[in-house]
């Protein structure tokens, strides 16, 4: 079983919750993409009818839109019946990190809206910790004077090791752009942050920060594929 063979596992299994007549949230990164794709196969066989989709990033709505899911907005559709998405860390109490695709804000407002968050993932994604993957906890900042906002970020965390850099594209290092014309600070740490919810409330009243990649106490279900664990040789 390859990672992508465990991605779309968890993908279709998280499907299964989609009923006819659902506002569905449709996440984005690659685990995501099989469950959107997953929809659009079912709506094409009839076996799913009168769903709509708010896409959580301009990718997911291409793709949805090349499959013939009807799409809608927050704005139309305030509340969420269920979304669906992936996740780049998952920690034991179901807390995750997102944002290392870029779409951490859209995905924080659809999944916020939403009755039902399905996380999707494969077991490489399982962390100790939040930010124990060692990558990064993104954190979406407007444009200006990014150094200064990515300075305090850096201090903030600074017991914990943390290294503040900006998100790049590319052999010319251009600052990536995400959908809503912020920048991305990514946000590494050495050890464990600790209290979740104290972090996140420092992040977000620096003025200059947008959101954060840290997605606390959002997920309902968490759907893990991975492989089996090895049984024991008898001798
Ligand atoms: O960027 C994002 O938030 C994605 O959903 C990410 O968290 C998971 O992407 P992946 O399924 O490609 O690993």
């Amino acid at each position: 079983l390859t990672q992508d063979d465990l991605k779309k596992i968890a993908a279709y299994k998280a499907v299964e919750y989609v009923e006819s007549g659902m506002v569905l949230g449709l996440g984005t990164g690659s685990t995501a993409k099989h469950a959107v794709d997953r929809i659009g196969k079912l709506l094409r066989q009839g076996k799913l009818k009168d769903i709509v989709g708010i896409p959580t990033s301009k990718k997911t709505h291409e793709q949805a839109l090349s499959l013939g899911i009807p799409l809608s907005d927050l704005d139309s559709h305030p509340v969420v019946d269920l979304a669906i998405d992936g996740a780049d860390e998952v920690d034991p109490y179901l807390n995750l990190v997102k944002g290392r695709g870029g779409s951490l804000l859209r995905e924080k407002m659809v999944e916020g809206a939403c009755k039902k968050f399905v996380v999707i993932v494969d077991e490489s994604k399982l962390v100790n910790y939040i930010g124990g993957s060692g990558l990064a906890m993104p954190v979406e900042v407007i444009q200006f004077c990014w150094k200064f906002t990515a300075s305090r970020l850096q201090n903030l965390f600074q017991e914990f090791g943390c290294v503040a850099k900006l998100r790049t594209l590319g052999e010319k290092a251009e600052p990536y752009v995400t959908d809503n014309g912020n920048y991305i600070i990514d946000l590494y740490f050495k050890q464990s942050i600790g209290d979740l919810k104290a972090a996140s409330d420092s992040i977000l009243q620096i003025a200059g920060v947008v959101e954060h990649g840290m997605f606390i106490d959002m997920a309902t279900t968490v759907i893990v594929a991975g492989k089996l664990i090895e049984e024991e040789k008898v001798a």
